[in-house]
């Protein structure tokens, strides 16, 4: 079964943590995932910042010193090529934050969640800035601007909790590409990958994608909840079926 992509196809493709899982990435919600050892609560919502800033520097310094070790795998590079050969009809929006996307050479991207290595304050407007520092227990960055100004502001990795709003021209970005893929003349296919399909707004992405005429793919290692919402899956590990997948006609 492969997604066929003509001279004027337009593909929008989302990706989850399945994309990374065969560099070494952990997962969230597989079997010994990252939720299952860290309550999400306390790691990945502001109020979680709120109640331990320490905590939270804790597990997103682990989560940046393996993420220095590992390399993209062959389904981030067959992305690469995809792209490369369809410019700008195609569009990769990933919920990943461990950069592997961009370090494999993917430039038409949008991270919807945020980056691992970039860090902004919680108390004040700074823009985000790239930062790959790690925290040990008990070290939590204070913002340089705030204490300029006589405040006390203290530095979070620049990343969307749950609970928390997108960036709106990530969300701009996505809905015109959707928008121009509707009314163009040509066919819009929509490809998920490695996702559990679970967190919103990601997740209704294939709704959206569909109500605009997309023909919708999935390709993950498992049958996700939402498997229904898609017309066509492609069963296996990301590394494996994203570089077979797609036919150039
Ligand atoms: C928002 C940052 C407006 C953290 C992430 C009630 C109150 C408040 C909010 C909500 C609510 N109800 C719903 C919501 C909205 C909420 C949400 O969706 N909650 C869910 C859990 C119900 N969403 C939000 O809060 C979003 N903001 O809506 O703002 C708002 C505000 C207030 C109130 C209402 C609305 C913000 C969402 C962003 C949260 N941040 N990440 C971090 O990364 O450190 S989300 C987090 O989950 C990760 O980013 C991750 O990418 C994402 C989704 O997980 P997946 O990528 O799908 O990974 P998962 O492990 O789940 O699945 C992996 C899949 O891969 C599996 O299917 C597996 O089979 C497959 N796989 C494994 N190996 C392979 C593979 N596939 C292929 N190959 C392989 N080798």
């Amino acid at each position: 079964m492969r997604l066929t992509i003509d001279s004027d196809t337009r593909l929008l493709v989302l990706t989850g943590a399945g994309v990374s899982a065969e560099s070494g990435v952990p997962t969230f919600r597989d079997a010994n995932g990252l939720w299952e050892n860290h309550p999400i609560e306390q790691v990945a919502t502001p109020e979680g910042f709120r109640a331990d800033p320490g905590l939270v520097w804790r597990f997103y310094s682990e989560r940046r010193r393996k993420a220095k070790t590992v390399h993209p795998n062959p389904g981030h590079h067959a992305l690469v090529d995809v792209e490369t050969r369809m410019g700008d009809r195609f569009l990769l929006v990933t919920q990943n934050v461990d950069g592997l996307h961009r370090r494999a050479g993917s430039e038409r991207l949008v991270e919807m969640h945020g980056s691992l290595f970039e860090t902004r304050c919680f108390h004040c407007e700074r823009e985000p800035f790239a930062d790959d520092s790690e925290h040990g227990p008990g070290d939590v960055p204070a913002c340089d601007l705030c204490a300029a100004k006589g405040r006390r502001g203290l530095l979070r990795p620049a990343i969307v909790w749950f609970g928390e709003m997108l960036d709106p021209f990530v969300m701009q970005r996505i809905a015109r590409f959707i928008e121009d893929a509707r009314r163009a003349a040509g066919r819009f296919a929509f490809l998920a990958v490695g996702t559990s399909g679970l967190v919103y707004p990601a997740a209704g992405l294939v709704r959206e994608a569909r109500a605009a005429g997309a023909e919708a793919w999935l390709a993950n290692l498992e049958a996700p909840d939402n498997r229904g919402a898609f017309q066509h899956f492609a069963q296996g590990p990301s590394g494996k079926v994203l570089p077979e997948l797609f036919e150039f006609v």
